[in-house]
């Protein structure tokens, strides 16, 4: 029998990558889309023709429950979110209603509609927050943002979940991972984008907040396939997804100016409007258990990854150099 999987957040990076590889292990794929006034799926043309995209909102309980009903899944990965830490700040009850309480009202359409889903949530090493690395699975949780105390809402709503109603629920607390479709906000993207636009003369600095902040970043094509390997377990456990390697904001400006032999000191200009009210310092992952119990690993280098993002925004701001502008104040 074919597998069925729905994924929410599909448009998205994650989604987009996620919904390949389930289709390459034969999977029939929904995606869940919620209404806008245009159409939103450039990162899923390599298979849109192959997905069915059934409309719904995470805000909207109803839609879930329908969603759910004409999908018939075997498994739901749970990505939809709100994903842009910087704008929790701003925008911290919509964060609440999409990242936190999102993930409870799937869970529920998941329950009364068939409880043996398999449900996968995207949670997130924001989670952390201060807390000391290496961050394993029982690393204490000290949220830093509206955004990772939604994720933390999430993460104990899906264990209750499993706990209360002995669902195979489980969360992937996945450490930064980014590719050439990672949003132009996202501090990598921002980065490779700008060393593109600067090699091209379309742009001569780049606005950056904390230069010392340091992240364990790995390549999102590497990532979907835990996430998938975590609802093949026999039971449901929770996996801390990462490289276990860290580098500064600084080290990534380095890594990518050098791709395009450029020196980053001579283009950034470190802007106080892009410092966060509350950081989080220094996250670097511990995933011996994902790679002792699922058999998983990273594949692409930090330095692979930087220099692939950086090939892909020289050549789509060759194409279209108007699409490609920076939002101001990201
Ligand atoms: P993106 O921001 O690229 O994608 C977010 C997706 O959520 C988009 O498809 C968006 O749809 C969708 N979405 C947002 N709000 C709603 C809503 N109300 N109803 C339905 N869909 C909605 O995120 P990523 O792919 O990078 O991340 C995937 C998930 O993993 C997120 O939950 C994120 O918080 C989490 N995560 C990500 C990490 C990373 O480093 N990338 C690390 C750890 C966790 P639309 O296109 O319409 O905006
Ligand atoms: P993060 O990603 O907040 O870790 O969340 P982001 O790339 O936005 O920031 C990483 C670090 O870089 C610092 N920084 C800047 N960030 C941005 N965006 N723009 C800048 O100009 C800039 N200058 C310095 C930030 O302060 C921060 O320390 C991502 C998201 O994908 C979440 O959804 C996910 O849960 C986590 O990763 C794991």
């Amino acid at each position: 029998m074919t597998r069925r999987a729905v994924i929410t957040g599909i448009t998205g990076q994650d989604g987009s990558y996620l919904a390949e590889f389930l289709l390459q292990k034969g999977y029939h794929v929904s995606g869940l889309v919620r209404r806008s006034s245009s159409q939103n799926l450039d990162r899923l043309a390599n298979v849109v023709d192959q997905i069915d995209l059934i409309s719904g909102d995470l805000l909207d309980q109803n839609s879930l429950v329908a969603a759910i009903e004409q999908a018939e899944p075997d498994e739901v990965y749970n990505l939809a979110a709100q994903s842009f830490v910087a704008t929790s700040w701003r925008q911290a009850d919509l964060t609440g209603e999409f990242t936190a309480l999102g993930v409870s009202r799937l869970l529920e359409a998941c329950r009364v509609v068939n409880p043996t889903i398999r449900f996968y949530q995207a949670s997130s090493s924001e989670m952390f927050g201060s807390t000391n690395p290496p961050q394993n699975e029982s690393s204490p949780f000290h949220p830093r943002s509206p955004y990772a105390v939604a994720k933390v809402f999430g993460h104990y709503m899906t264990q209750n979940y499993r706990e209360s109603y002995d669902m195979f629920a489980c969360s992937g607390i996945l450490f930064n991972h980014e590719s050439p479709r990672r949003g132009l906000e996202f501090v990598t993207r921002k980065v490779t984008n700008a060393v593109a636009r600067i090699k091209l003369g379309l742009q001569n600095e780049v606005p950056m907040g904390n230069l010392n902040a340091r992240r364990d970043w790995g390549f999102a094509g590497d990532y979907v396939s835990a996430m998938w390997l975590m609802l093949q377990e026999e039971s449901p456990r929770d996996y801390v997804v990462a490289t276990g390697i860290s580098h500064s904001v600084e080290h990534l400006l380095q890594v990518a100016f050098s791709c395009q032999n450029l020196d980053y000191r001579s283009y950034v200009r470190v802007d106080s409007a892009l410092i966060r009210p509350a950081e989080v310092d220094y996250l670097c992952g511990d995933a011996s258990m994902a790679r002792k119990a699922l058999g998983w690993e990273p594949r692409t280098s930090f330095e692979q990854m930087i220099a692939m993002m950086v090939d892909a925004d020289l050549e789509r701001n060759r194409q279209n150099p108007k699409m490609m502008h920076p939002v101001a104040g990201m």
